[in-house]
C-alpha cells in the first residue's frame, strides 16, 4: 500500500514567495507543495500537505498523522524555537520525522539556534532553501524502504 507523508508548515510560511525573498526565496508555498507532491509520486509515496499559523492546529495535524502517515516533513517556523507542545506531539508519532528550515538557522539570530523539534527529528535540514523539503522526502523514501 502507498505510504503517506504529511508535509506540515508552521506560522507565516503561507507568505513564502511574497515577502523576504532574500531569506526564503521566490517560490510560493503552493509551488513547494506541488513540487513535493510530484516528487513524492516519483518516489512511490503520497503527500498530504497542510499549513497553519496556530500551534494547536499543528498539534492536531500531527495527531492525524499518527493514524494516516508513515512520515512527517515539518517546518515548524518560529514554533521550532518555542514549542514543547509540538515536540510532545511528535514524540507520540511513531514514524519518520524530518525537520526542515529554509534558512540556515545557525547563521541567524541566536534565538533561532535552538529547536525543540530537533530532539525528536530523525534528520534536520537547514539552509538549503525550499529544496530542503525535497531532500527530506528523498531521505524518507530511503528510510521507509529499508
Ligand atoms: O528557515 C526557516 O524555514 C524558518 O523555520 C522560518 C521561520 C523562522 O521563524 C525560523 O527561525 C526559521 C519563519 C517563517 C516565516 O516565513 C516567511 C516567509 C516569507 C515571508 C515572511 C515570512
Amino acid at each position: 500500500m502507498t505510504k503517506t507523508v504529511f508535509l506540515l508548515n508552521g506560522p507565516n510560511l503561507n507568505l513564502l514567495g511574497k515577502r523576504q525573498p532574500e531569506i526564503y526565496g521566490r517560490e510560493t508555498l503552493a509551488d513547494v507543495e506541488a513540487a513535493a507532491a510530484a516528487l513524492a509520486g516519483e518516489l512511490g509515496l503520497a503527500l498530504s500537505a497542510h499549513q497553519s499559523n496556530h500551534e494547536g492546529a499543528l498539534v492536531d495535524f500531527i495527531h492525524r498523522a499518527r493514524e494516516e502517515a508513515a512520515a512527517i516533513v515539518i517546518n515548524p517556523g518560529a514554533y521550532s524555537h518555542t514549542s514543547v507542545a509540538i515536540l510532545d506531539a511528535l514524540n507520540a508519532f511513531e514514524g519518520v520525522v524530518m525537520e526542515v528550515h529554509i534558512s540556515n538557522i545557525h547563521r541567524r539570530e541566536s534565538f533561532r539556534h535552538h529547536s525543540f523539534v530537533s530532539a525528536r527529528a530523525d534528520g534536520v535540514i537547514a539552509g538549503c532553501g525550499t529544496a530542503g523539503y525535497l531532500l527530506a522526502l528523498r531521505r524518507i523514501a530511503t528510510l521507509l524502504s529499508g
